[in-house]
């Protein structure tokens, strides 16, 4: 009840912006709209800001909005989408622990192949390995897509792979830069990790009930907003391009990118999307360095076999086969 007050507040203080002749509007005549006090109103102020809103305060005559944040809706996302399945069940919410876990319990309860969850913020968005993944306000794009084909279960990790390659189609088309991908699942652009993608399965005996693919970009993200332990290692779209990147359309453009291969996947194998997915890697052809939970191997990465499952050569010739893995590029 009082979160709901809270919210009405702040949609007031919108109101009277978006109604206003005059472009500075005090404390006293923000507080008297909305019903509240000064306090009151320089703390929704601070609220807002911390939502994405940018305001000018100059004594003496209050508050202005100087931008408002690139918040999305399921209905502009909607619009134009040329896909059959793929996002056509849209959940769309401002913030959510993470929208894996609302993807899991949609599969639970039998939602259509192709329902996607979409966030404007993660407050526990998750990696690999329960890792962290950073997932702040209006920035980014956080969606989880359940997909549910009929394939083995070993062959899964092929669709964190098919994910991989539309992502970076998806990014060459809006924004003209060229990713690359570190296998398994980064998406680079000048060594800066801009996409990480993370696959769950839900399974009975030995059948797939669902997978469900954890997207999350980095789109308009400003360099200095990563926390200090992701600057050296995260970029966004926007710093990389050196401009703002539409998120609606963007994820338009991956649910479509993202249908054509699964359904060609379902067609003809796996084969045609390795091929795709070898020209963007990165790794293919280096010496590397791969951390497994057993220990490291140290040698070039030949390729990927028919089941996503990364190839390394090693000093002495030994071919290893890595299922699971961080990679550093050594040369
Ligand atoms: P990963 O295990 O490959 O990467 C996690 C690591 O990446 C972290 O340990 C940290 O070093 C780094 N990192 C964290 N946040 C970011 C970021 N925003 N940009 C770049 N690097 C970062 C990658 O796992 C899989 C990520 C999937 C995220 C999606 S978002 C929608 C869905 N919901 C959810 O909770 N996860 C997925």
């Amino acid at each position: 009840m009082a979160e709901r007050v809270q919210s009405e507040i702040r949609k007031k203080l919108i109101d009277a912006f978006t109604n206003s002749e005059t472009e500075y509007l005090s404390g006293q005549l923000l507080a008297n709209l909305a019903g509240c006090t000064r306090t009151a109103v320089w703390k929704h102020i601070e609220e807002l800001r911390r939502e994405g809103f940018e305001f000018e305060a100059v004594r003496r005559k209050g508050y202005k909005i100087v931008s408002i944040p690139d918040n999305m809706t399921a209905d502009k996302i909607n619009l134009g989408l040329k896909t059959a399945f793929l996002g056509r069940n849209l959940h769309y919410h401002d913030s959510v622990a993470s929208t894996q876990k609302i993807a899991y319990k949609l599969a639970y309860e039998n939602a259509d192949e192709g329902t996607t969850v979409i966030a404007e913020e993660q407050t526990a968005g998750r990696g690999r390995m329960d890792r962290k993944w950073h997932s702040p306000k209006y920035t980014g794009i956080w969606m989880s897509i359940i997909l549910r084909p009929n394939i083995p279960i070993p062959k899964a990790p092929q669709l964190t792979l098919i994910a991989a390659v539309g992502v970076v189609q998806a990014i060459e088309e809006v924004t003209g830069l060229l990713p690359e991908i570190k296998w398994p699942n980064d998406i680079l652009i000048n060594g800066k990790k801009v996409t990480g993608i993370l696959t769950e399965l839900q399974a009975e005996a030995d059948r797939i009930n669902s997978v469900i693919i954890g997207i999350g970009i980095n789109v308009n993200t400003k360099k200095e907003d990563f926390p200090e332990e992701l600057e050296n290692i995260a970029s966004s779209l926007s710093v990389e391009s050196g401009s703002i990147v539409d998120r609606e359309k963007m994820i338009r453009i991956i649910l479509e990118k993202l249908e054509k291969l699964y359904l060609l996947y379902l067609e003809k194998g796996f084969f045609p999307i390795k091929l795709m997915w070898e020209s963007y890697a990165v790794s293919i052809g280096k010496g590397i360095t791969a951390r497994t939970l057993t220990g490291e191997i140290k040698g070039k990465a030949t390729g990927i076999t028919e089941d996503g499952v990364l190839l390394i050569e090693d000093a002495a010739g030994k071919i290893h086969n890595i299922y699971s893995a961080d990679i550093q590029i050594d040369e």
